[in-house]
């Protein structure tokens, strides 16, 4: 494929951010000339270890610096574009380039591959990343994030005096998980249970303090994280919600260093005292996943909490899930030094922590592989593109985050995860 034009433009993330957007116009031998769009996402709670992102302003010059050496070039395939692009770049971060225009111009060229082959996105990345599943057989489950803590809140300042509140819940993410194989049921009940939730919670804390966070999870003045949870697990009893709850603490954003300890409602806990804190809420709460709990340097800590917990001896069916971010930041050198030290037994995949989709794929590949399972996952500053579901659907991953279904960037990526579940599920 040849790449005959590209632009690239500057739009804004849903947290108003200058976020890129890549423009490519390619032609497939002699075929019809394509037009792809991709775009980019921002973290805030980012891991030490993630690519360099590059304010979006520089990209243009960046951008105009490389165009012409990969113009008019007849790529064989997604490795050879992204390989030239690292090669441009020439550092180990991205730090030349920015992972932001480089993943970019790399998605949107996979975007421009298929379509010049008529082909489904996620149908290309089912091929690129090697999954023999069929499409339909074990389909990623969505992770709801449906409370918001940590960075991704903002706390009125009248809630001092109000509620003798400063600062948002520490743990970052309270997600709900269907349990059920049909991804359309399993998406219905996760909007109704965000609604019930939602009028739940202006039931306790009035209608006013109830509040959103950057991923469209509420926002209320709980006292404790247990508060949170309580009220999730009450309202799955009482309805017999088919969801089980998992949880992202990202656990680096309360950790300090100088002294190894953690700072959870004013307490302090050491690794040791966390890990039971973490075990209780596993008991308590049914939790079918946690996701970062130690700092993203712990990888023994990581080790030890999944051995307590028996994740690498219990069955695929009931296996509980202890998810790497930070620790492992879609870096396949991290990767690889979490399966040796069996810190984990699944790793959140987001494109833009590694800046390629090829480098990306080598590490769902190498998850795989070594039985790990993985979530791919979106990031808190988000636009509408929806990438994230066909990479889910077609590399065959265990779930997909995207937030809560509140907010239309959030909705984006399962609204596609729908339509690709509908595709692959028609009867003729
Ligand atoms: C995370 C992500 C996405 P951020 O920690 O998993 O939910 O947050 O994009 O801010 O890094
Ligand atoms: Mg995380």
């Amino acid at each position: 494929m040849q790449i005959i034009d590209g632009q690239i433009k500057i739009i804004k993330d849903s947290r108003g951010n200058n976020t890129l957007e890549a423009h490519l116009l390619a032609k497939e031998g002699d075929g019809k000339n394509v037009v792809a769009l991709a775009s980019v996402p921002a973290g805030k709670s980012t891991g030490a270890h993630e690519a360099f992102v590059l304010d979006p302003k520089k990209a243009f010059d960046k951008f105009s610096e490389i165009k012409n050496n990969f113009l008019k070039i007849n790529f064989r395939d997604q490795r050879e574009f992204d390989s030239l692009l690292i090669a441009l770049d020439g550092t180990q971060n991205k730090s030349n380039l920015g992972a932001n225009l480089i993943l970019s111009l790399s998605l949107a060229f996979a975007r421009a591959w298929s379509k010049s082959r008529g082909i489904e996105l996620y149908r290309y990345l089912k091929d690129l990343s090697d999954n023999q599943k069929k499409l339909f057989e074990d389909f990623p489950r969505p992770l709801f994030n449906v409370v918001n803590g940590g960075a991704h809140v903002e706390i009125p300042q009248s809630w001092d005096k109000k509620f003798g509140i400063k600062k948002g819940l520490d743990l970052q993410e309270f997600q709900v998980i269907p349990t059920v194989k049909d991804f359309g049921i399993g998406l219905s009940v996760g909007q109704e249970f965000y609604k019930k939730l939602g009028k739940e919670l202006s039931k306790i804390y009035d209608k006013e303090n109830v509040l959103l966070g950057d991923e469209a999870g509420y926002v209320c003045p709980f006292k404790t994280n247990e508060e949170a949870l309580e009220i999730m697990q009450e309202l799955i009893n009482r309805h017999l919600y088919p969801l089980k709850i998992g949880l992202d603490a990202a656990a680096s954003q309360f950790y300090s260093k100088e002294n190894d300890l953690y700072t959870i409602e004013k307490s302090q806990m050491t690794p040791e005292e966390i890990s039971v804190f973490y075990s209780d809420l596993f008991d308590r709460y049914e939790l079918i996943s946690l996701e970062d709990p130690f700092d993203e340097e712990s990888f023994d800590d990581f080790h030890r909490l999944s051995d307590e917990l028996l994740i690498q001896k219990t069955s695929n069916q009931s296996k509980k899930l202890i998810i790497t971010d930070d620790l492992t930041t879609t870096n396949p050198q991290r990767l690889k030094e979490a399966i040796e030290k069996k810190s984990g037994n699944a790793i959140l995949i987001k494109l833009n922590q590694i800046g390629t989709l090829s480098e990306t794929i080598d590490v769902i590949k190498m998850a795989r592989e070594n039985n790990w399972q993985q979530v791919v996952s979106h990031r808190s500053g988000e636009t509408m593109d929806s990438f994230i579901a066909d990479l889910a659907a077609g590399s065959g991953a265990w779930g997909l985050k995207s937030g809560a279904p509140g907010k239309p960037e959030r909705m984006a990526k399962y609204s596609r995860m729908l339509e690709i579940w509908k595709k692959e599920n028609v009867v003729f």
